[in-house]
């Protein structure tokens, strides 16, 4: 019975089950930063197309590269580099705590990258599955027991998976970057206690329509889910979302906490979430098709803004973000808008932006040479993190200009 169900999920989860919401045109890898010996290579393009699959109430990209092309040796995106971020995956692991209430437990984390949240279960039985071998290396070492791999059904088998029944798995901004959903709650579904929790943090679609952040859009990110369509995937798989809560991390995210069916209540937190869903349409297509005229309408604000205070002063960038590859390719804003961008990832760092070359500089050794007047903005989702260590300059008139209304910044 179960596998009758999963194998309707592949029926009703085919692309031709898709409605075009937006078409952004070909765009490079969001994290495809280029060296410099590269610049005048070929590079490589995918069209980026979203689209809502009204079966599993799924916005989702028509293509996306292989795995392999974004996450490998080179993956630029280190987590550590936010310290709220920290502090933020700190907090989760509490949270996660208390809905386990046992004392021993087990954790297995999908996509840990460095570790930041695993390293704070790093008494516990745990294991880390990270398929890009230079953040597995960090985490590595920091004594964390991770395996190099991608989290599919492979895993398994895997030679160094010992354990088979893990109290929590768990993850964040990471199960919208993995194509085949099917494998993915599958396998966790597989490596899940009867009475485990499966937590999932990724970007919400909620906010993406509310704040016009179509910069969520990019190769990494293959959906953008809401509580309804993590609600009906899971029903494919016997699980079910019992809570979910508001995270203001990543401009807006959803936590969900699933459960094998029937083993706990729903909470009213979840229920007047799904409430909010249905009357905000996250699951009415000619609500969410509405989006796209958003968008063209907060490109052509983002190049009036550059136009105006382009003959003030020289613009420049505030942290190489993945995002920023999507507004950049959207809006056409290349290295003759923008004179470089500042960064601290070491990965990032010397190298340029792709297709629009824009030089990114080292935040730490630079910013204050260069004294920057006005930037954009392109990490808002770290707005008061950013603010506060830019609380001198931001006194002595620099200023920060940003495709999201301020109004969403602030709140953060
Ligand atoms: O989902 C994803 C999230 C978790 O992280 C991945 N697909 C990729 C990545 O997205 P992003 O690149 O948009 O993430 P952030 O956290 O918005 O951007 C981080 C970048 O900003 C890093 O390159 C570091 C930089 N940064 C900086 O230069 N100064 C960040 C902060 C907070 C700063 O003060
Ligand atoms: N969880 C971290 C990292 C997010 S970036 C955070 O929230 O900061 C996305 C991470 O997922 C990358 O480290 C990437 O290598 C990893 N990833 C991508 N596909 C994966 C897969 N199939 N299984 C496990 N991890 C994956």
């Amino acid at each position: 019975f179960l596998n009758l169900k999963m194998q309707n999920f592949k029926k009703y989860f085919s692309k031709k089950n898709l409605r075009q919401i937006i078409d952004f045109g070909l765009m490079p890898l969001g994290n495809g930063f280029i060296s410099k010996k590269n610049l005048n290579k070929k590079e490589y393009k995918f069209s980026m197309k979203l689209g809502y699959n009204k079966f599993l109430n799924l916005v989702q990209l028509y293509n996306n590269p292989s795995p392999s092309r974004m996450f490998n040796k080179n993956y630029a995106f280190l987590s550590s580099t936010s310290s709220y971020m920290k502090k933020h995956f700190f907090n989760y692991s509490l949270d996660v705590r208390k809905k386990i209430n046992k004392r021993n437990f087990s954790v297995l984390e999908i996509g840990c990258n460095d570790g930041i949240l695993l390293n704070n279960f790093k008494k516990n039985i745990h294991l880390g599955v990270e398929p890009s071998k230079n953040v597995y290396n960090l985490a590595k070492n920091k004594g964390l027991n991770v395996i190099n791999a991608f989290f599919n059904k492979n895993l398994l088998t895997h030679k160094s998976l010992k354990k088979k029944n893990f109290d929590i798995i768990c993850g964040a901004n990471v199960f919208c970057h993995i194509p085949n959903l099917y494998e993915m709650f599958y396998t966790a579904n597989k490596l899940l206690d009867e009475n485990g929790i499966f937590v999932i943090e990724e970007p919400y679609l909620g906010d993406m329509i509310l704040k016009t952040s179509y910069d969520q859009v990019y190769d990494e990110h293959i959906y953008i889910f809401s509580i309804l369509s993590i609600e009906k995937i899971a029903s494919f798989f016997s699980l079910e979302v019992f809570d979910a809560e508001h995270q203001i991390t990543h401009g807006g995210s959803m936590r969900y906490y699933l459960c094998k069916k029937n083993k706990k209540n729903k909470s009213e937190r979840l229920k007047k979430l799904i409430r909010k869903e249905k009357k905000i349409g996250l699951d009415n297509y000619n609500k969410l098709k509405q989006f796209k005229s958003r968008c063209t309408k907060s490109r052509s604000d983002m190049l009036n803004k550059i136009k105006k205070y382009g003959k003030i002063n020289e613009i420049y960038g505030y942290a190489a973000t993945s995002k920023s590859t999507t507004v950049l390719n959207y809006c056409k804003i290349d290295n003759t808008k923008i004179k470089s961008i500042f960064d601290t990832s070491p990965t990032k760092i010397g190298k340029f932006t792709p297709i629009t070359k824009i030089p990114i500089v080292d935040y730490n050794s630079k910013f204050h040479l260069f004294a920057p007047k006005i930037c954009i903005l392109f990490a808002w989702n770290h707005y008061v993190e950013i603010c506060k260590k830019e609380r001198k300059n931001l006194k002595n008139g620099m200023r920060f200009i940003c495709h999201i209304d301020k109004k969403f910044l602030k709140k953060y």
